[in-house]
């Protein structure tokens, strides 16, 4: 199995040996997994091309590492605790066993289908565990899945699936959320409307939405299902076989799809779960991601269920029926690990204290936190009412880049201290960066977060798109990989994560890039430009603030005009994107060739415009008073 840290002692020790020589460290962790083959070579790399292979030569199949290495002992344990979004309907539980047999039997519709190795299979599909099974049949026939988020509108969807080259997609006819319904396959519909390449549809019925089944292109899920064998054999993929890609937000307009490969993400996301959380057989396990983010593929699927954990999906809302319902999920399924966003602990830090005092919590062992900084304030609340002043806090950073978690402290193992990371996972180098590109080395410094030697979970690349990747992560600082964000590293070497230093914006743990709502925003017919920037806001972190110059107003004036780019960047993006505050400006601050000067509006929506900095180079100071002047949030001058 995966080796597991004990003690204080045990890190250190684990965390010496990872970097005096990590290829031994990464091979004896590599040991507990059942491979084909061995590799022929633990790691070979360059950060200048980059190119980065890890347990070259090796043969495996990712799903017989969750099943066939486990089935024996564990086949009847339960795999995974599906809770519905209506507390009134039943809880399904599929044990190993169960979800081995799905499984095969999806891999094997998925091959009728003429579904091949390597080729890619998009999938839109709610918080069910059909969604998992999608996920691994894919995995065990080695075709690629590529998840979308299901909040993502028909015009994101369509864009990942021409970007991926999708040929097939799997959704539902709906999916709950609350007391309201995504109309998935409608959104489906809209978005195939511009992928002529998209040969099939495979719809579950989830919600009894009325749809419109597409004659020679949609099929029923059960329908597919039907026959088939609940054996199928794992096709055997190379080490450095892509395994999936997954969409993410960057500084530019178009986002990314990054590409995880087979045997280094197995390794890295199963070693990282069992520490991280300190998994013990029994426990249960509550991640409360969307499994279309990161968050849910490495630690509600492939973390725990290689572990032989027993992992549970919630299908709901944090605040429905009422703002105790994780509370209620927990008691009734005695979780013992819970894993949130600090954007979903402050929303309910507001619904107040009458949802906890009546909860018993006293399952809880281990607390998580990720997606975003959390603050003092809620680390305290979580700690003390939550956790009952009784369980550790696990602040992990990481991000859909890094595969699995880098930082974050080993509960009950190593010290907390609030809003801090602490310290690396064995096999991570993070050093922090000034802007001269010179490491700064000791403690009590912040700077720029790079990590400078190869991971197994790490990113191999960005679809189709490989001069991009290198230009993103591994050329703004020499021979490092740069991961976008800030960091400090204090007087104890603990590190704590600043924030993004470049064009991406954190908002309720979602990740997006300020290029990508500009271009939904611009897309409005009487918008001539825009700028959005993050702000600081009291529940989501960041909130999206959106300069924007109008031509004329339209007849529903300015009010009528927020309202429309708001439906606009629904419409481009998802609700999820919709700035919060939108002012209408006379003009952008520019410099004199043209470029915005983000730095103004970033320090008009943080509220304080009393220190500008350098604006020399402004083409027109006027329009930076008449911004302030209508500014949307109180502005220091
Ligand atoms: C897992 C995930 C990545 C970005 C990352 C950071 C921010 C994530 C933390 C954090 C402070 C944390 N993947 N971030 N975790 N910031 N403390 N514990 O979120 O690709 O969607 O986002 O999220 O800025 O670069 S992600």
């Amino acid at each position: 199995m995966v080796p597991k840290i004990h003690s204080l002692g045990g890190y250190i020790h684990e965390y010496q040996k990872s970097v005096t020589n990590p290829e031994a460290f990464w091979a004896e962790v590599a040991e507990g997994f059942y491979w084909h083959k061995r590799c022929d070579t633990v790691l070979e790399w360059d950060f200048k091309g980059p190119s980065i292979k890890w347990f070259a030569g090796g043969k495996l199949n990712i799903t017989e590492n969750i099943f066939e290495r486990n089935l024996y002992t564990i086949g009847n344990q339960p795999a995974l605790i599906w809770e519905p979004n209506n507390p009134n309907e039943k809880t399904r539980l599929l044990t190993y066993f169960e979800l081995y047999k799905e499984v095969n039997k999806f891999a094997n519709t998925l091959k009728q289908l003429n579904v091949k190795k390597g080729d890619r299979v998009a999938i839109y599909m709610p918080m069910i565990p059909e969604l998992t099974i999608a996920m691994l049949a894919c995995a065990r026939i080695g075709a690629v899945h590529s998840v979308v988020f299901a909040g993502f509108s028909a015009n994101s969807l369509s864009d990942r699936i021409i970007d991926a080259d999708a040929k097939i997609v799997l959704t539902a006819d709906g999916g709950f959320r609350g007391d309201k319904i995504t109309p998935l396959k409608n959104i489906v519909d809209e978005a195939l409307e511009t992928c002529p390449d998209v040969e099939k549809v495979i719809v579950y019925q989830r919600t009894n939405s009325k749809i419109n089944m597409v004659e020679g292109r949609d099929i029923w899920w059960h329908k597919a299902i039907e026959g088939m064998l609940e054996e199928c054999p794992a096709e055997e993929m190379d080490a450095e076989d892509n395994l999936f890609i997954l969409y993410t937000s960057g500084s530019t307009g178009k986002p990314k799809g990054i590409v995880h490969t087979t045997a280094g993400y197995m390794v890295y996301t199963a070693y990282t779960f069992l520490n991280v959380f300190q998994y013990n057989a029994g426990d249960v396990y509550f991640c409360t991601a969307d499994i279309g983010w990161v968050t849910g593929h490495s630690y509600i699927v492939y973390g725990p269920l290689l572990n032989g954990a027993q992992t549970l999906m919630f299908e709901g809302i944090p605040t429905w029926p009422d703002a105790g319902r994780f509370w209620d999920v927990v008691d009734k399924h005695k979780v013992n690990q819970f894993y949130t966003a600090p954007t979903a602990i402050r929303s309910l830090i507001a619904l107040g204290m009458e949802h906890i005092t009546n909860k018993d919590l006293s399952s809880l062992k281990v607390l998580g936190t990720v997606g975003e900084p959390i603050n003092e304030e809620a680390w305290h609340w979580y700690h003390d009412h939550i956790g009952r002043n009784r369980c550790p806090i696990v602040d992990t950073w990481w991000q859909t880049e890094t595969g699995g978690v880098m930082i974050s402290p080993i509960p009950g193992i190593i010290p907390t201290k609030p809003s801090f990371a602490t310290l690396p996972l064995p096999g991570i180098q993070p050093v922090i960066v000034n802007g001269d590109n010179k490491e700064l080395t000791g403690n009590s410094v912040k700077g720029n977060l790079c990590i400078k030697f190869p991971w197994p979970g790490m990113a191999r690349t960005i679809w189709g798109d490989h001069e991009r990747f290198r230009k993103t992560y591994f050329s703004t600082f020499k021979n490092l990989y740069f991961t976008g964000d800030g960091a400090q590293r204090d007087e104890d070497g603990y590190y704590r994560i600043l924030g993004r230093v470049d064009d991406v914006i954190n908002v309720s743990g979602h990740r997006l890039g300020t290029a990508e709502i500009e271009n939904a925003i611009n897309s409005h017919p009487l918008v001539n430009e825009s700028a959005v920037v993050g702000y600081p806001h009291s529940i989501k972190g960041q909130g999206i603030y959106a300069f924007v110059v109008c031509g004329e107003l339209s007849t529903g004036g300015e009010e009528g005009i927020r309202k429309s780019i708001k439906m606009a960047v629904t419409n481009m993006i998802g609700p999820f994107a919709r700035p919060d505050l939108i002012q209408l400006v006379p003009g952008l601050p520019k410099t004199r060739s043209g470029k915005i000067m983000r730095r103004i509006l970033r320090k008009v929506a943080e509220g304080d415009a009393s220190n500008l900095g350098d604006i020399t180079t402004l083409l027109d100071e006027e329009v930076v008073d008449k911004i302030i002047d209508g500014a949307l949030v109180p502005v220091k001058r």
